[in-house]
C-alpha cells in the first residue's frame, strides 16, 4: 500500500486482469499516471506476486531497440521484474489459455555473478557477469488491444508474462556479443531476423542503462539474477500451439512449445 488509492486500485486491478486473462482499460485513457507513480505502481503489483510466494529472480530492460520501439510506439527504455513463476524451462510449455493476446520475442540474457550495488561509483558491471545466454521473452499487455502509454506499460511490469532461458555460455569483460545474428522462428518458418547490435548498439549497454534505472526505481541486482537485455525485433502474436526457436549466432538455440489458445 502507499496511501494512495489510485495507485493501490491500478495496481489490483493489473493484478486481477492477469489472473483472470481479461483485459483491461489502460489508466491513461482516465488521467495521465507521472513515470514515477507508474514505478510504484508495478513495485506494488510485483510485491502482491511475491506475497503469494513467488520469488523474485531479476530484472528485465524494455524498448532497447528501435525495431521495439516503432512497434509499440514508445520510446523510452524502462525496466521490469521477472518471478519465478514466468520461467519456462528450455524446451517447455507455454500454456497460451493463461494468457491474453501474447506475443513472443528474441532476446539476450545475463547472469549477475555477485550483488551489485548501483549508487557504487567505481562499479564495472561488466565485470558482474558471468554468463550470457539466448532467451525468449513473452509479453502479453494487461491492456486492451496491447495498446498503452509510457507510464501504462510501466505499471503494468512492462508486459512481462513468461521467459525461457537457452543454454549459459562463459561471459567476461571483452566477450564479443555485438552484431550477432538473431532469427526468431515458428513451426519453421523464418518469421523475425535481427542482430545483437540492434540492441542499443552492443547488449552490454543494456546492463549500463539497467545499472541507472535499478538505482533510480530501487529494482534488486543480486547474485544469480537474470537480465533479460530486450528484444533486437519486433515481437509476434502468438494465437495457438507451434513449436518457437530463437537463435543467436554464438550463443546458440533455445525453445519452447505453444500449447491451447489465448484467452483474448
Ligand atoms: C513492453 C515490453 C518491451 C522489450 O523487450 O522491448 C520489452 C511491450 O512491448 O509490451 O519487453
Ligand atoms: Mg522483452
Amino acid at each position: 500500500m502507499t496511501g494512495d488509492p489510485r495507485l493501490d486500485a491500478l495496481a489490483e486491478r493489473l493484478d486481477a486482469a492477469a489472473s483472470s486473462g481479461v483485459a483491461t482499460e489502460q489508466p491513461s485513457a482516465q488521467a495521465q499516471l507521472s513515470l514515477d507513480e507508474a514505478y510504484t505502481v508495478q513495485r506494488m503489483l510485483v510485491e502482491r506476486r511475491l506475497t503469494r510466494g513467488e520469488t523474485y529472480v531479476g530484472p528485465k530492460l524494455g524498448f532497447t531497440s528501435r525495431a521495439k520501439m516503432l512497434q509499440m510506439g514508445v520510446s523510452d527504455v524502462i525496466v521490469g521484474r521477472l518471478t519465478d513463476a514466468a520461467w519456462i524451462d528450455e524446451g517447455g510449455v507455454l500454456a497460451l489459455d493463461e494468457l491474453i493476446h501474447p506475443r513472443i520475442e528474441p532476446e539476450v540474457a545475463f547472469r549477475l555473478s555477485r550483488d551489485v550495488d548501483p549508487g557504487d561509483p567505481t562499479l564495472d558491471i561488466e565485470a558482474c557477469v558471468d554468463a550470457v545466454a539466448p532467451a525468449m521473452e513473452v509479453i502479453d499487455s494487461r491492456y486492451r488491444d496491447f495498446r498503452f502509454s509510457l507510464a501504462d506499460v510501466v505499471a503494468d511490469n512492462t508486459s512481462a508474462a513468461r521467459f525461457v532461458i537457452g543454454p549459459w555460455s562463459r561471459f567476461e569483460p571483452g566477450t564479443d556479443i555485438a552484431n550477432k545474428g538473431v532469427l526468431l522462428e515458428i513451426d519453421g518458418d523464418l518469421v523475425e531476423t535481427g542482430s545483437t547490435a540492434a540492441i542499443l548498439g552492443n547488449p552490454v549497454r543494456a546492463l549500463h542503462a539497467l545499472v541507472t534505472m535499478a538505482g533510480r526505481y530501487r529494482l534488486g541486482l543480486t547474485a544469480g539474477a537474470v537480465v533479460l537485455a530486450g528484444s533486437a525485433t519486433a515481437a509476434v502474436a502468438l494465437t495457438g500451439p507451434a513449436s518457437i526457436e530463437a537463435h543467436v549466432s554464438g550463443l546458440g538455440r533455445v525453445g519452447v512449445t505453444a500449447e491451447g489458445s489465448p484467452r483474448g
